[in-house]
């Protein structure tokens, strides 16, 4: 552990945090044979850690004075590093405890303005660090908690982590469900990346509007490029009983809509474009005009990266998307990933889907019920999950 820590001293500065510490067995047939452990360690020059112990002497009295001299790396980055083999049998539960505190106390020292964070608070942020929000987000998101609850309440968990979906909610902006006027034909297209989930949306959308609504509801594909896609949607339409229409020319299209003038939703399949692909992107822009669309849901995965998210969402803008619809937020770890998108892309929620199940899994998006999901309150399915 001390190896692990010098290394950390060295390559992140002497105001480094140590975010967790944990034993790992050694990998390979070696450590599996002779029980050898290494000492993870996850630290960050870039987080600033206030201690939660009470204040001591210096553990490490050399450290304090001596600045960081080394590169310290870009804001955001954190390092995993992994050194030592020990012992087994030594209390390591015990030393990694104290090892840490020393090194919470290097960095509390380090940084006066975060000396008096309570514990509650500190919570909060490393609630967010787990929950995939980046680390200027969630220090912003606790010191607006912090600026708006009184200190006497700091000590109330569940009011600070209220307060804190209530500011997740404040950058989630919903577009609520299709809205439907009989007799009047809305067109609504779908698009987004290849195996996000628009073909299954759809067909729980129709589903819904048919079935449930017993609205009058039409599809239009124009996702041609593959046979099976095409066969997909089909099977749905065969199955909801719905009248389909292909389309694969930007000629064909104005015919296929007028065709289905006389119904009150018709929903646009598309194919996958790859947000790289400039051509393609043109293309369904031309095919999107000639339909003329009401309006243009941009879907995407929940289990894609917060920079994929965004770049995706960029790209798709020059087809005229009015919307965002999240799917497969089910099979994501954490969903701190969307705040980015949701914040800056000017694209309201409208909806969410969590399964593979045609027509149940997906939901008109509820700000308040998303920002408590992310941050861990309530589970995907509705079960409240943690608090306190
Ligand atoms: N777990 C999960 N899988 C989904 C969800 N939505 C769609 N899928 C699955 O994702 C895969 C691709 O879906 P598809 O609708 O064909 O994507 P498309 O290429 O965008 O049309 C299929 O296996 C779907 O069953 C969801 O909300 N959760
Ligand atoms: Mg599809």
């Amino acid at each position: 552990m001390q190896e692990a820590l010098a290394l950390v001293r060295r390559e992140l500065g002497a105001k480094a945090s140590v975010l967790r510490t944990r034993e790992v067995r050694a990998g390979g047939l070696i450590g599996w044979i002779n029980g050898s452990r290494l000492i993870e360690v996850l630290a960050s020059a870039s987080v600033t850690v206030p201690s939660r112990l009470p204040a001591r002497e210096p553990a490490f009295p050399t450290a304090q004075d001596r600045p960081a001299t080394l590169a310290v790396p870009p804001a955001g980055s954190v390092r995993e590093l992994a050194a030592g083999s020990i012992a087994a049998g030594i209390d390591l539960a015990d030393r990694l405890d104290r090892l840490q505190s020393r090194v919470e106390e290097l960095c509390r020292r380090g940084n006066p303005a975060s000396r008096d964070l309570p514990e509650s608070l500190f919570r909060l942020f490393t609630d967010l660090i787990d929950a995939d929000v980046s680390e200027d987000f969630a220090r912003e998101l606790v010191e607006q908690v912090r600026r708006e609850v009184p200190e006497a309440e700091w000590s109330d968990c569940d009011r600070l982590r209220e307060r804190l979906a209530r500011k997740v909610e404040e950058g989630i902006a919903i577009a609520g469900p299709i809205r439907i006027t009989p007799g009047h034909r809305h067109l609504v297209a779908l698009v987004g990346p290849t195996g996000v989930g628009k073909t299954t949306t759809i067909a729980k959308l129709a589903a819904n509007y048919r079935l449930r609504e017993k609205r009058r509801v039409g599809l239009i594909t124009v996702d041609t490029y593959r046979i099976a896609a095409v066969e997909q949607l089909r099977t749905y339409a065969d199955i909801i009983d719905l009248p389909m229409e292909i389309v694969s020319t930007p000629g064909e299209m104005h015919q296929a809509v007028a065709r289905m003038a006389d119904l009150d939703l018709i929903l646009m399949d598309t194919a996958g474009r790859s947000p790289r692909d400039e051509v393609k992107i043109q293309e369904l822009k031309l095919m999107l005009a000639e339909a003329a669309p009401d309006e243009v849901h941009l879907v995407l995965s929940g289990v894609a990266s917060a920079a994929s998210l965004s770049k995706t969402a960029e790209q798709f803008a020059a087809v005229g998307t009015t919307a965002l619809v999240l799917t497969k937020l089910d099979e994501a770890l954490s969903l701190g990933n969307l705040l980015p998108l949701l914040r800056t892309s000017g694209l309201p929620l409208s909806y969410l889907t969590h399964g593979q199940n045609v027509p149940d899994d997906i939901a008109a998006a509820d700000g308040a019920r998303l920002a408590r999901i992310v941050l861990g309150l309530e589970s995907i399915d509705g079960r409240p999950t943690r608090c306190a």
